[in-house]
């Protein structure tokens, strides 16, 4: 039955601080829950929107990780849609969607965008953080000339429209029809993960892998395998996929049940937070284990007894053995690319292969048009983000699988040997990462201001530094800019970048996810064409370049840190 309701404008005055950041507003759930914090920011959403293209009967697709304060902000992005006279929401069940699926359920509706609702990574709960997120019509995070936009519309805010009485059932699967001061508004509540499952199934061979995890012919045992959802969204993504489609145990879905707070820890996939993965991996029973963040982009890869896989490699390792996974198969591999920071595995690669390469900026969103113009098939970030065109957004299930049908294809090979035989063939590049977490805005600030300094200084090319008895002379030092060639849009001040003579390599920049504070991101890279150098620790081999980073900048002086609070 329609039910008759009104449109109703609320007077409301601008809130500081709404910028998105590298991948949305991140800001704590007791700041969204201020009034009207939340509605002005989705105001600016739909606003921008409208300003570039027809709301009016458009299509949205709306869900997110299901942390604390989802379901309120669902039910607000339904009651301003309807007022901005949108036609339809597509909306997951208990308004859950993990962040591949919301990219695919929009290429596939041809909708006009999503909202995605999440922070990702960060922690949930009253106490924790939360986030929005504004997906185009390919399916991708919105470009950095949309997202200013959306800012700009935050600050000179003085009303929204809402439709204070229309209230959704997101239990209930199936059509909802509203009408709104005679406009047909309607919801579709639809399964949170049978979309995504399909688009995996066209993807992979779903029979291939399933014979590596029973141990059938061509493979002489079973394959056992173990996936940690960290109580974020991929759980029944988990169970549906490795479990009841490939046949892996249910006991091989760890943290599968999505929680609003992720059980009070970070649903982060590395070797600090996923934690329980890794102690798991070392009992030595298990052959793969892959961990997922919070709305399910990001991915860890673990071999026996807990061999890590740096996403840096990963995303090689899969560049270098993609002809074995049918989806390009069929469509064949265009370009590879990667963010900045990250390790220059897969330059190496690209250049094997004789294939496009291009170096983006930090986050998501830049790899969106080089995928649209058909140059570009495989990605990621040392960030733990691995994907592909599939899809406009990085993609942790699809990453798990992608390394199973590599596996699969080869019988009886482990990853560790999978790894260490691509190393024996291109070299290793060695990866870390020093996260500063929470430090003072201005400390982060000034210290960037010296770094910033340093390269315009005229003496800095040429500068020696010993440490651990290797020699560091810089060969060159930029801040790091990107014109994008399909648009020529320039994104400039995307991170201090020093290189030396021998290949290594630092880089500084503050990070736009973080909720309060600052948080500083230290990389460090290095190559070693050495195959017994090559079995070396990685935290070993890059300390001296570390040192070196931290004398350069004077973190510990400006910030008063002695130590990193995360490293990867
Ligand atoms: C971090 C990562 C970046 C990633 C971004 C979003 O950004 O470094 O590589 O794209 O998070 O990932 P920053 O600005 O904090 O360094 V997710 O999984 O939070 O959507
Ligand atoms: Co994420």
């Amino acid at each position: 039955m329609a039910e008759a309701l009104k449109i109703v404008t609320v007077p409301t005055k601008p809130f500081e601080g709404q910028k998105p950041g590298t991948s949305g507003l991140r800001k704590t759930v007791k700041e969204f829950q201020k009034p009207n914090y939340t509605e002005n920011f989705v105001h600016a959403i739909l606003a921008a929107v409208a300003s570039v293209d027809k709301l009016e009967k458009s299509v949205l697709v709306v869900g997110g990780d299901g942390r604390f304060f989802c379901p309120e902000a669902v039910q607000i992005i339904a009651r301003m849609s309807a007022a901005h006279k949108v036609g339809k929401l597509l909306i997951g069940q208990r308004g859950i969607f993990s962040t591949p699926a919301v990219s695919h359920l929009i290429r596939k509706n041809t909708a006009l965008g999503g909202i995605i609702l999440t922070a990702s990574h960060n922690p949930g709960g009253p106490d924790a953080d939360f986030g929005i997120k504004y997906n185009i019509s390919n399916g991708g995070p919105a470009p950095d000339g949309f997202t200013n936009k959306i800012f700009e519309l935050t600050k000179s805010i003085t009303e929204y429209r809402t439709v204070p009485n229309l209230k959704i059932d997101l239990e209930k699967l199936g059509l909802q029809k509203f009408v709104v001061e005679g406009n047909a508004f309607e919801v579709e509540i639809i399964d949170s993960v049978t979309d995504y499952v399909l688009l995996m199934k066209q993807i992979f061979d779903f029979d291939a892998i399933k014979k590596l995890i029973a141990g059938q012919a061509p493979h002489k045992k079973p394959f056992n395998v173990v996936f940690d959802a960290l109580h974020g969204v991929t759980g029944p993504y988990v169970k549906k996929i490795f479990c009841e489609e490939l046949g892996a145990s249910n006991d091989s879905a760890l943290n599968a049940t999505p929680l609003p707070d992720f059980g009070g820890e970070h649903p982060d996939p590395n070797l600090t937070y996923a934690h329980k993965l890794v102690s798991v991996m070392k009992e030595g029973k298990h052959d793969f284990g892959a961990a997922f963040d919070g709305d399910g982009d990001r991915n860890m890869i673990l071999g026996k007894n807990g061999f890590f896989v740096t996403p840096s490699d990963s995303l090689a390792v899969i560049a270098a053995q993609s002809n074995l996974i049918p989806y390009f198969k069929q469509n064949g591999v265009k370009g590879f690319a990667r963010s900045m920071p990250t390790a220059g595995a897969i330059d190496r690669v690209a250049k094997e292969m004789g294939k496009e390469f291009f170096e983006v900026p930090t986050g998501w969103k830049y790899f969106g048009n080089l995928m649209d113009a058909n140059r570009l098939s495989l990605c990621g970030e040392e960030s733990f983000g691995t994907g592909s065109d599939h899809i406009r957004e990085k993609d942790g299930v699809w990453t798990a699988l992608a390394w199973l049908q590599i596996l699969a294809a080869q019988p009886d090979i482990s990853v560790e040997q999978l790894v260490t035989k691509h190393w024996e063939k291109y070299g290793r590049n060695f990866f870390t990462r020093y996260d500063y977490e929470n430090c003072e805005d201005a400390a982060a600030k000034k210290m960037m201001e010296q770094l910033t300094n340093l390269l315009n200084a005229p003496d800095t090319v040429g500068k020696e530094f010993l440490d651990g008895g290797r020699t560091f002379k810089i060969s060159k030092a930029d801040n790091f800019s990107y014109k994008d060639p399909v648009d020529n849009s320039l994104a400039e001040n995307q991170g201090i970048r020093i290189l030396f003579v021998d290949g290594s390599r630092i880089v500084f920049r503050i990070s736009g996810t973080g909720s309060t504070g600052s948080t500083i991101r230290l990389y460090g890279d290095c190559y070693e064409p050495d195959l017994v150098k090559q079995k070396m620790d990685a935290q070993v081999i890059l300390k001296p370049l570390i040192n070196v980073a931290l004398q350069l900048s004077k973190l510990q002086e400006f910030t008063g840190r002695k130590a990193p609070t995360v490293i990867t």
